[in-house]
């Protein structure tokens, strides 16, 4: 005889079906018994919605697929290569289980966030990622037309620099959770203007002239600064999607200031902008096959980077794996080369000669090169688990002649990959070329940024994502002519003279001043902590200054104006 349906079997029916509906749209969904999603109020659900976008997002996706983080769908099935099958899922892992990974953070590289976030906000968060994924509207041109704001057009600005301030050595400064961006004056060391830029700000970038400061907030929004005025103001605005992280600008002869670049996480999708006034010109979709040939729907812009030797961007997919060389001489009739690498393309620079642009493929431990000149991919190097260069550091390596280094989030150590020279002087280093010729070993894992200069002895490398406190609020500093010893290191935190407050004060991002003299390195303290910019001179590694105050909130990165236009590193 055949079972009535009770009431709550409906119930769980109704509340399971969305997740269901789009495990089947994606071709993802596991057979079997389904387990019920948390109950959460329409509260809840705003709060989880927000809270996902501003922490999680980032490393996992808008629809949970996961990329430099693991996948947050509520059920998950994939068919690996030996015929088997693999499942998972949160719903799957539960509330308590998943709590304890918010709070905790892994091993695998997520930061804990029991310092960042409530009790309550994680058991919320823990609920939310349970539930189907909100999938956030699209943006259009026409979207990114009426965002638009020409807050000041071309023929009212100066047509010379109005100040005294030297521009080559201004600092563009993230302020992170302020949703500013300082600029400050890198000579006299004080703090020339503040501005308003969009939500969360990520990168900022220069023109080719330099006259020009381009920033992108995590909510898509990019922000035109003009350096000529008696003080930077902002003369344009415009939105290219609801969450971003990178702009460039067309940097090749003839093309100086002309267009702008910037990449969307969601949509997923790149936009050209003019570049001295950002009006929006057109927007392509990075939708489509990974280098597995499997269709994704959300493969998200990392970063992008402007060649110097022919009029191109190098436009890193992430969860696709494809690099494309985007050739901006025609945009009406864009002409684009699609480089096959390994997938979730994050961060990167170029090796000295700027021939070679490399990218880290962070969940697959490697770097892939490609090769700007011939439009291939030059070689794919494996690292140690999650690289993480930002745009690396160049200099020569007094065993293996030119080499590129990148930090890791996963592994306790610097790489040092050699990398191709024409000079003559070179040519013996040859045979190590898109080798890893040197591991330099940290104290934990957890390195964001490297840096160096030409003018440089050292080799800067801070460690923000390690959970200690002593390592986290620290930096390392290598001497090229040595580098197994041991590195210095250089408690930031201490040096600021700020207190102890009960968030990390995470050292990160040093940054050079355009003479190469003095390293910027910023505390990054709670959203409702003063923080501060500790500049060191290179040379003796003493504390030259302390920039602080009560509107320096959550600093993180600095770009120098000449290094950052001539990408020196
Ligand atoms: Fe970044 C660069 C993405 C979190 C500070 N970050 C980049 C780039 C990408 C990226 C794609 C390369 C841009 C380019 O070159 O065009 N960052 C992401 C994320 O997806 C991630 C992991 C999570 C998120 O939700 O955003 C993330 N990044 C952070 C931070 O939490 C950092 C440490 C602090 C902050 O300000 O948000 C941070 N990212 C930076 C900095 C750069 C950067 C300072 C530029 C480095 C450089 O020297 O060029």
């Amino acid at each position: 005889m055949k079972k009535a349906t009770s009431i709550s079997n409906l119930t769980r029916l109704a509340a399971t079906l969305p997740i269901a509906l789009a495990g089947l749209l994606n071709g993802t969904y596991a057979q079997g018994s389904l387990p019920e999603p948390p109950t959460m109020t329409a509260e809840e659900k705003a709060a989880g919605k927000l809270i996902y976008f501003e922490r999680c997002a980032g490393c996992h996706g808008v629809l949970r697929k996961g990329a430099t983080g693991k996948s947050l769908e509520p059920q998950w099935s994939k068919q690996l290569p030996d015929g088997t099958k693999q499942e998972g899922g949160t719903l799957k892992l539960g509330t308590a289980r998943l709590e304890k990974i918010i709070a905790l953070g892994t091993e695998g590289g997520m930061v804990n966030y029991d310092d960042i976030l409530t009790k309550e906000e994680i058991n919320v968060m823990a609920r939310y990622i349970q539930n189907v994924p909100d999938v956030p509207p699209e943006f259009s041109l026409a979207d990114m037309r009426a965002s638009w704001k020409l807050l000041v057009p071309v023929d009212q600005r100066p047509t010379k620099q109005q100040s005294k301030v030297n521009l080559k050595n201004v600092f563009a400064t993230t302020l992170r959770d302020a949703g500013e961006l300082a600029l400050i004056d890198g000579d006299t060391k004080e703090v020339w203007a503040i501005l308003k830029t969009g939500y969360a700000v990520h990168i900022s970038r220069l023109s080719a002239s330099g006259r020009y400061v381009y920033t992108v907030g995590r909510d898509g929004l990019v922000t035109l600064i003009d350096l000529w005025f008696e003080k930077p103001t902002t003369v344009a605005t415009v939105k290219m999607g609801s969450d971003a992280r990178s702009v460039d600008t067309s940097k090749f002869k003839g093309y100086e200031d002309k267009y702008l670049i910037g990449g969307s996480y969601w949509p997923p999708q790149y936009s050209i902008m003019e570049g001295d006034t950002l009006e929006p010109l057109k927007v392509v979709s990075t939708r489509g096959m990974t280098v597995d040939g499997e269709y994704h729907p959300e493969p998200r812009v990392a970063s992008i980077v402007s060649s110097h030797i022919k009029p191109e961007w190098v436009v890193n997919v992430k969860e696709t794996g494809q690099i494309l060389l985007v050739d901006y001489s025609d945009i009406k009739n864009l002409k684009t080369t699609t480089i096959e690498s390994a997938k979730f393309l994050h961060d990167g620079g170029w090796d000295a000669s700027k021939r070679y642009f490399m990218v880290a493929a962070n969940a697959s431990n490697k770097v892939a090169a490609v090769d700007t000149k011939t439009g291939k991919l030059a070689a794919l190097i494996d690292t140690a688990k999650i690289p993480h260069p930002g745009r690396g550091a160049n200099f020569i390596h007094p065993e293996f002649g030119p080499v590129w280094a990148t930090g890791h989030l996963g592994g306790a150590g610097v790489s040092l990959i050699s990398t191709p020279s024409e000079s003559k002087d070179h040519k013996k280093f040859q045979q190590y070329n898109w080798k890893v010729v040197q591991e330099l070993e940290m104290p934990g894992a957890g390195n964001l940024f490297v840096k160096t200069h030409p003018k440089s002895t050292h080799l800067w490398a801070d460690l923000p994502m390690n959970p200690e406190r002593e390592n986290a609020e620290s930096v390392y500093v290598y001497k090229l002519s040595n580098l197994l010893d041991k590195p210095t290191k250089i408690d930031v935190a201490k040096d600021s003279g700020l207190p102890v407050t009960k968030a990390l004060r995470r050292a990160v991002h040093p940054e050079f001043s355009a003479d190469g003299t003095e390293v910027w390195i910023s505390l990054w303290g709670g959203k409702a902590d003063q923080s501060a910019i500790v500049v060191y001179d290179d040379k003796t590694l003493e504390v030259k200054k302390v920039i602080t105050g009560p509107r320096i909130i959550t600093p993180t990165g600095k770009f120098n104006v000449w290094n950052t236009q001539y990408d020196i590193y």
